[in-house]
């Protein structure tokens, strides 16, 4: 496997992705919106026609060859997730909605278990609604309460503050590898040992890093992780998330319903074995066999050379648009990902994301899901560049051009 991606080979790439090849408003399409959802390439698109062409059935309950013939690919596209992430068993991999259903699984099923009124869950400022709304649900049920991490003036988490959080009540630690609003990699192998240290678990949020760098939750040593496909050049409405076993077996189940139980009657019900115990109802195998396909293809192009690739575009969109008048970005960190938030003078980002559409640039405007972090940014909203492996330089030219055609308008 190349560690490089050259020129010749991402426009290669470019190829798989249908969608990248249209026209908007008659211009070529930029696509820029990648922190929201990744393109699919033609690989993942034809596996979806294939599974229901050929092989659909409803899994784990039929005995005839359809039925088995979903169900092993179904398991297949497990073990897929598990290599993807170096996890110790398939076991341990659970399939969600979305990173959003993960965290609401064990917001849920955790506290249930694990927490009373009063405990702490320590989260960050610049967490997604995702990591925040969840634990204030359990607070009105359980009674936890979320302690917060705060961030410097680069947008970088104050681990000192972090080291501060720690007391006999905490429960559980639940933090984003990579901010959406900021693009800060968070030092999470280090936030882990610490929780650690503090005898505490921790759950990570890789929604934007599983798709820009190598994941592996035996290395990190973290209790819980969560990511969506659709960011990982996957279908929409599958998630991932990874638990340990030790945990997963004590969590009672999240929903209930078929494929969920062992026995039931009117007076009991006993559960199933992990995973099935997470998974009540008809899963979307068609999105898990389709997701499997998404880990072959940025498999076969190498996670440590998308990073290098995407690492290039993120230092050549910094120098370029650093050279805008007015320019201002949100999220200096020493570490980040292929994702820029800006303000450009006053004017207001739904108007640059506007404009931008007009000459057939995506980008992302408003809150990004992170109102808190907002609030603490002292704004409302952001300008959102979020760079995949098959964005050029040439595409961040356009940007800067176009971002300059929209400031001239002011
Ligand atoms: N962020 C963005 O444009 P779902 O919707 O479940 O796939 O992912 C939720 C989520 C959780 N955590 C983080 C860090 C995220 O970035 C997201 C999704 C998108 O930034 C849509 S709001």
């Amino acid at each position: 496997m190349n560690s490089k991606l050259t020129n010749e080979a991402v426009n290669k790439i470019r190829q798989d992705f249908p969608i990248l090849q249209q026209m908007v408003y008659g211009k070529p399409l930029v696509y820029l919106d990648n922190g929201a959802t990744s393109q699919k390439p033609i690989q993942v698109i034809k596996k979806i026609e294939e599974v229901y062409s050929t092989i659909n059935a409803n899994v784990h309950r039929g005995v005839h060859f359809l039925s088995q013939q979903a169900t092993d690919a179904h398991e297949a596209a497990r073990r897929s997730v598990q290599a993807f992430i170096n996890a110790p068993k398939s076991e341990e991999i659970i399939f969600t909605r979305g990173t959003t259903e993960s965290i609401n699984l064990v917001a849920s099923s955790f506290c249930r278990k694990f927490c009373k009124k009063g405990d702490e869950i320590i989260i960050s400022a610049m967490e997604h609604h995702a990591n925040i709304v969840p634990w204030q649900m359990q607070g009105e049920i359980s009674g936890v309460r979320i302690r917060v991490i705060p961030i410097n003036d680069k947008g970088e988490l104050i681990l000192e503050e972090y080291q501060k959080l720690f007391n006999e009540k905490t429960k559980l630690v639940s933090v984003m590898h990579i901010s959406n609003g900021l693009g800060t990699i968070n030092p999470i192998k280090e936030m882990i040992e610490l929780a650690h240290k503090n005898g505490v678990p921790i759950m990570i949020d890789a929604a934007q890093s599983a798709q820009h760098m190598v994941i592996d939750v035996q290395a990190l040593d973290c209790d819980f992780l969560a990511f969506s496909s659709h960011k990982l050049y996957g279908p929409t409405g599958i998630g991932v998330l990874y638990g340990k076993e030790k945990y997963l077996e004590l969590m009672p189940p999240y929903q209930g319903g078929g494929e969920m139980i062992a026995t039931v009657s009117f007076d009991k019900t006993t559960f199933n074995e992990l995973p099935f115990k997470f998974e009540a109802g008809t899963p979307d195998y068609v999105g898990t066999i389709a997701l499997a396909e998404a880990i072959k293809y940025i498999s076969a192009i190498g996670l440590d050379a998308i990073k290098n690739y995407e690492d290039e575009l993120l230092n050549y969109a910094s120098e370029q648009l650093m050279q805008i008048k007015g320019m201002r970005f949100f999220g200096t960190a020493s570490k980040k990902s292929s994702l820029i938030s800006f303000q450009v003078g006053n004017i207001h980002h739904y108007d640059m994301g506007m404009l931008l559409n007009r000459q057939g640039i995506a980008v992302r405007t408003g809150h990004h899901c992170a109102q808190p972090l907002m609030k603490v940014l002292g704004i409302e909203g952001t300008t959102r560049a979020s760079m995949a492996f098959y964005n050029t330089k040439h595409e961040i030219d356009m940007l800067v051009g176009g971002i300059e055609r929209v400031a001239g308008m002011f």
